[in-house]
């Protein structure tokens, strides 16, 4: 057991520096046994700082000091205290140099933060506090230097040697050794800073910025994989001539790097020039790498490109701010994404990892504001809510606002803080210089967590053709906070009447020419809204677009939810629809028997849906995935899984069985031979192909194991070999099964990101992924503890998808993750705190299950020299 109690920090305390870093010379000596860092400060006392006569101090962690200088001279020991954690040196003047000189073992570091050796190569990952794990200095975000940084190594193992910023001399030295000197014009948080040496093949192409620069683009990646960079390179072309267009943001230095590595523990950062990404989220063929990675790739390329704006040219103040960056720029990357394919089935997409996720965090132990008030390890507070929630903020202010008058805030908010390093406050502060708008009770969005809930009422005054809307707003406890204030909502919204069409919004009596839609602005804790000139009772469509992340509750009926499946204008609404139809039909049947009726609506709907040619194919494919179990076990109180699984199965399995000829027709008609392409329309038809591929063979149909035995083993695309794939896997057909697994794995084995596909086709199916099955895959020859992707794709998927393998009700499957955490902890904590997650949930689900998940973070807890990032979840989670 942990006997200290790591400590908390709080925003409340922020104070600015007492030092500032004008610049720092780092000089790295790279060697197979270890790195020497030389590190020489320009530093000057912070004159906007209160604490005059502080002695200096730098952050530090798993370092070996090997002297300190100041201002030329060496310093006795007496004349400095290394705490491990801090350097102190006392006496300082006004202004000096301070050079330090460190050992440190990047062939050891398994945490992966700091300097460290992934496939033979040397890279870095500093945000949050890795760069005191390189070198002593003021690891945070509002000390912004200049860095000049020079490596050394041997030249035939790591003949390329890349920092941030431009090279400006290199040269060979002895014994076979070499260097490269970069510089970095731009002042920059340390967090930013990012080192790689290795044997790696670069490829090049160039991007002409909206003023006539050119700028080169390089990629660095392991020579085997030099054929998988193309569409990384040209999402990124896109991204840059995008955020000119719709952000007026030019590109800044005259290099833009990317690196691909493969033990990596989150998607990819935005070092300042040199963005590095793991292998998994930037390199793709069309052989391996699905519709969906090629879009998480697009996506990701962009979003870590726009950060060199949004963060890195102005930056985080503290870590509380880190929605700042981050919930402004997954927007950013967001409207990207929609403007390059399908904005429905990209709302579509982002609402349900919000409501499945998010909400889910937002309810659970460790709730907090998109804006923290405090934090034990900032590592675990990059979250769904700092990231998705933080989006949906900046897109409730775009809303609000307005796109002209937003694009005049972001204006305004690079303008105004270019080069500095900025508060969440300052960004809605633009956002309301710029448009004129009060956002005063709008900013409890960063400071309220929880998800607000809407009650929504209606009557219809057939007499005065009155329609009337209440709705009630709540925002529920959360840790730490209770009783809290009404926040401001724009609830988009539209009527339709019995015909289906648009109904006239008449708020005013007098009105005319009233608008079909209109975003409502709930600021109370109750409303009530008229609408005039009704001749019936119309269908409200609540929530348009899911214009806030917020919870709707309203008495739906079921016709009421089939009429807007098929009516309503607007697509996200009419998923939604079918979504809460399925929901309610699933809901009915948990803990009844299996002779209960399924609603037979349900069928003719999702005929009409399977045979609809007219609608947005991507938006079929997504309306006719049935709600995850993920999700119904979000929406449930005292959650039992076995019977969730199994009322979902019975939905699954009686609508396959109904629409046999339909989802036959479906998948020939979208079994198109031709070029393989990333068009919206291509990749929908795909995905509805091996959704009707997968229910077929979930009802054990014999000709389409004909067909999904021969897309298997024809496919020309990742997307159809592995949809046929999963098919297989989650089908009783076990010979088959076991065949394609073996020749998958056969195929693909020299290819890891393949591999890990593989690992999570089997760990998240319950058809294969029983806890025996997962020990084995453990115990196979591609599996390896220290690859984060490795990690995820067998116990990740394991516990947070397979949901009644990890709960099975003699508690093996949270024994086993509690085990598995354990272990982590010791070589990497980061993913190790992740890991807790579908355990900290306990209080969701019925007590058989929630007593043994408290067993398992109990026994956690309990581990000797337990990390600071495991101990905060562990914790929060068992608190009352
Ligand atoms: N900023 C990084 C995340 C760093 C996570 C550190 N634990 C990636 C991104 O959001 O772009
Ligand atoms: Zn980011």
């Amino acid at each position: 057991m942990r006997t200290d109690q790591p400590q908390t920090i709080y925003l409340s305390e922020y104070k600015v520096p007492a030092y500032l870093v004008e610049q720092i010379e780092l000089r790295f000596e790279l060697f197979e046994d270890g790195a020497r860092v030389h590190s020489t400060l320009t530093v000057r006392r912070n004159p906007e700082s209160q604490e005059t006569g502080k002695p200096l101090e730098l952050d530090g962690d798993s370092l070996k000091l090997e002297s300190v200088a100041l201002n030329g001279e060496t310093l006795e020991s007496t004349a400095y205290e290394d705490r491990g954690d801090k350097l102190v040196v006392p006496d300082v003047p006004e202004q000096f140099q301070l050079a330090v000189v460190t050992w440190i073992e990047p062939q050891n570091n398994t945490r992966l933060e700091g300097l460290y050796k992934s496939s033979g190569m040397f890279c870095t990952q500093c945000e949050a506090e890795g760069f005191r794990c390189i070198t002593y200095y003021p690891d945070r975000p509002d000390v912004m230097a200049r860095f000049r940084t020079r490596i050394e190594a041997d030249k035939s193992a790591y003949p390329v040697l890349l920092s941030n910023g431009n090279p400006v001399e290199q040269g060979d030295l002895d014994n076979g050794r070499h260097f490269v000197t970069w510089e970095d014009p731009f002042p920059k948080p340390s967090y930013l800073f990012a080192l790689v040496a290795g044997d790696l093949v670069e490829k090049r192409d160039s991007f002409t910025t909206c003023s006539g620069r050119d700028i080169d683009l390089r990629m660095y990646v392991e020579p085997r994989n030099s054929e998988k960079c193309d569409f990384a390179m040209d999402s990124l072309k896109r991204a840059m001539r995008w955020d000119e267009e719709v952000y007026g943001r030019e590109y800044d230095l005259d290099i833009f790097m990317i690196v691909a590595v493969d033990d990596f523990n989150m998607g990819a950062m935005e070092n300042k020039g040199l963005n590095i990404f793991n292998s998994s989220c930037v390199l793709a063929s069309q052989e391996t790498a699905t519709d969906a990675i090629f879009q998480r790739i697009e996506a990701i390329v962009a979003h870590e490109y726009f950060h060199n704006w949004s963060g890195n040219r102005v930056t985080c103040r503290d870590w509380f701010q880190l929605s700042l960056k981050e919930g402004f720029t997954v927007f950013r990357d967001a409207q990207f994404s929609a403007d390059e394919g399908s904005p429905t089935v990209k709302r579509i997409e982002d609402a349900t990892l919000l409501r499945t996720a998010q909400f889910a965090e937002d309810a659970g132990p460790m709730a907090h504001p998109v804006r923290p008030a405090s934090y034990i390890e900032i590592g675990n507070f990059y979250t769904l809510t700092i990231y998705e929630k933080g989006e949906e903020v900046v897109r409730m202010i775009h809303n609000l606002l307005g796109s002209e008058m937003f694009r005049k805030g972001s204006d305004l908010y690079f303008e105004r803080h270019d080069g500095q390093a900025v508060t969440t406050d300052d960004f809605v502060k633009a956002m309301e210089d710029a448009s004129g708008r009060d956002l005063t009770q709008f900013r409890l969005w960063y400071e309220q967590a929880g998800t607000p809930v809407l009650n929504v009422e209606d009557d219809f005054d057939a007499e005065q053709g009155v329609y009337r809307l209440t709705i009630r707003q709540t925002v529920p406890d959360t840790p730490g906070q209770t009783n809290k204030k009404p926040q401001h909502i724009p609830f988009a919204l539209g009527l339709l009447d019995s015909n289906g069409d648009a109904l006239p919004l008449n708020m005013d009596a007098a009105e005319t020419d009233a608008p079909t839609e209109r975003v409502l602005e709930i600021t109370g804790a109750e409303h009530r809204f008229e609408f005039y000139g009704l001749d019936e009772k119309p269908v409200p469509s609540l929530l348009r677009d899911f214009s806030a992340p917020v919870r709707v509750h309203y008495p739906w009926a079921r016709e009421q939810l089939l009429f807007l499946m098929s009516h309503d204008p607007d697509g996200f609404n009419r998923w939604d629809a079918g979504q809460r139809l399925a929901i309610d039909v699933i809901q009915s049947l948990i803990g009844h028997d299996d002779e209960t009726e399924i609603e037979p609506r349900l069928v003719e709907s999702y005929r009409g849906l399977l045979n609809n040619d007219s609608l947005d194919q991507a938006l079929v494919a997504k309306m006719l995935q049935l709600p995850s179990e993920n999700y119904l076990v979000e929406l449930s109180e005292q959650a039992d899984v076995p019977s969730i699984h199994h009322a979902r199965e019975r939905v699954l399995l009686h609508l396959a069985n109904a629409l046999r000829d339909d989802l036959l027709a479906c998948y020939q008609r979208n079994n198109q031979a031709g070029e393989y392409e990333l068009t919206s329309d291509a990749i929908a038809r795909r995905s509805l192909k091996n959704i009707a591929l997968g229910w077929l063979l979930h009802i054990g149909d014999e000709e389409a194991l004909a067909l999904a035995t021969e897309q298997f083993q024809n496919a020309d695309n990742m997307t159809d070999r592995l949809g046929a794939l999963r098919a297989l896997v989650n089908s009783g057909f076990d010979q088959e099964r076991t065949e394609a697994l073996d020749a998958f794995y056969e195929q693909f084995q020299h290819d890891p990101q393949v591999v890990e596909m593989w690992f999570s086709v089997q760990s998240a199916s319950h058809k294969t992924g029983q806890l025996p099955h997962i020990r084995h895959l453990l115990g196979h020859e591609a599996f390896d503890w220290k690859n984060p992707n490795k990690v995820r794709s067998v116990v990740g998927a394991f516990a947070g998808q397979n949901l009644p393998a990890f709960h099975n009700p003699d508690g093996s499957g949270y024994e086993f993750l509690a085990e598995v955490i354990c272990r982590l902890d010791d070589s990497n904590p980061q993913i190790a705190a992740r890991l807790v997650t579908p355990l900290s949930r306990w209080k969701k689900f019925a007590p058989t299950y929630s007593e043994q998940m408290k067993k398992a973070l109990e026994s956690i807890r309990d581990k000797e020299a337990l990390s600071k990032d495991v101990y905060e979840v562990v914790h929060k989670s068992l608190a009352d």
